[in-house]
């Protein structure tokens, strides 16, 4: 039975009105008839016990996995009370009191876009933002670039650099006709777990020598000169993770050299765009190299370092092919690959960055922020060098210093 004000309600209103108010008596925690009908579904569940209410987990079985390598390194940190602390685990800019970096340009850029009466919170399309793709296809492979005036680049927003890579990996492993990927030895920790994940077979190949804390060059000629035709190739476009030792472009023209006269695929990361050199244009020399010799390769960006943009996820996978038609049907295959597995990309990061990249001031204003933090961080290493210099044996000094982490 209804309570009395609704009973009173029902009996004048007009016929629509009495079954919204009869819809609302059997809602309202107050109606008796509602306590009634909640008592005996308790009882109900009661009678038949399950598993939870036993106390006993269906996951009492599962193992204490392990702390990601790199990421359980800030969350020890974050426990540990020292005040003296200092993380060496994930590299993230911090300013010279040790404290997160938000740039000015992207406070603008977010003020901007919160002014903006207009901006709705709607899905975007599975393939992202057009016109940050658009943008960063032409940040890291040049404005004049062939590959783009001739509509042969398929780009879509993906989250962050992992994901990016992710999205490429899966991609491959299902459409392309060589499943295995060789990586630099050593790489940065996730890129084995990433591309095995995404289906693709993992194998090294010699990058970094540690007996002379250089390039491993003719390791790395011999490995991917013997590896089967077609296989994909793990290149880091600068500032490599986690030695810091990159190719010089003469070493580049000869890796692109014998890439190409064996038909391996290049696979791009480019974390680091403009936090090696300073420079956008410089540290994408690699790529636009391998992009100017009109062959195919696939290029995972991320805006989570030279942006500041860490947690926003914001990044692109561009896949660069021989012809626009080609492009089109990449694009609606990478789709697929998408839409089960997180739909649409994130809004916010991919505006920040477009409003950042389509403003010819606010990206002069990046550039500068930008160098500001590279140059910090080469000085920061130069004085961490000299003082390790000064109270340790050379040998080892060297070796430290070397590993370059970023
Ligand atoms: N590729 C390389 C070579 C990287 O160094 C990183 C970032 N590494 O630092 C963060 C971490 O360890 O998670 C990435 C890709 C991926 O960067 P993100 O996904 O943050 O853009």
């Amino acid at each position: 039975m209804a309570p009395a004000n609704v009973r009173a309600a029902q009996a004048q209103a007009p016929s629509a009105d009495r079954r919204l108010s009869t819809l609302v008596g059997h809602l309202l925690p107050s109606s008796p008839r509602r306590a009634a009908a909640d008592t005996s579904a308790t009882s109900t569940l009661e009678s038949f016990p399950t598993m939870a209410s036993q106390g006993s987990s269906v996951f009492a079985a599962l193992e204490q996995a392990p702390e990601d390598p790199i990421l359980g390194v800030t969350v020890a940190y974050n426990k540990d009370p020292s005040p003296v602390k200092v993380n060496l685990g994930v590299g993230a800019y911090r300013t010279e009191e040790g404290k997160p970096l938000v740039l000015n340009v992207v406070r603008r850029a977010e003020q901007m876009l919160i002014n903006n009466p207009s901006r709705v919170k709607e899905y975007l399309p599975i393939t992202g933002l057009a016109e940050f793709n658009k943008l960063s296809a032409k940040l890291i492979f040049g404005a004049d670039s062939p590959a783009i005036q001739e509509n042969r680049v398929a780009t879509v927003q993906c989250l962050s650099g992992t994901g990016s890579l992710r999205v490429g990996g899966e991609f491959l492993a299902r459409h392309y006709h060589e499943r295995t990927i060789y990586i630099p030895q050593p790489t940065w920790g996730n890129h084995p777990k990433v591309f095995t994940l995404s289906g693709l077979n993992v194998r090294s190949y010699r990058y970094y020598d540690p007996a002379t804390c250089s390039l491993h060059f003719e390791g790395l000629l011999e490995d991917l000169g013997s590896a089967p035709s077609g296989s994909i190739v793990l290149l880091h476009a600068c500032a490599h993770n986690p030695t810091g030792v990159d190719p010089t472009i003469e070493q580049w023209e000869q890796i692109r050299q014998l890439m190409r006269s064996k038909s391996l695929l290049p696979f791009f990361d480019s974390a680091y765009q403009g936090f090696a050199s300073g420079s956008l244009d410089k540290d994408a020399q690699s790529v636009r190299m391998f992009v100017a010799d009109g062959g195919e390769l696939l290029m995972a960006q991320s805006y989570a370092k030279n942006m500041g943009l860490y947690g926003e996820r914001v990044g692109a996978l561009s896949i660069v092919c021989k012809s626009a038609d080609v492009a089109v049907r990449v694009e609606s295959q990478l789709k697929l690959v998408i839409r089960p597995m997180y739909s649409n990309p994130p809004l916010h990061g991919a505006s920040i960055v477009a409003t950042i990249l389509r403003d010819s001031e606010m990206f002069n204003e990046w550039t500068l922020e930008l160098k500001a933090m590279a140059d910090r961080i080469i000085n920061m290493r130069q004085q961490l060098f000299n003082a390790l210099k000064s109270r340790a044996r050379w040998h080892s000094v060297s070796l430290i210093t070397c590993r370059n982490p970023w």
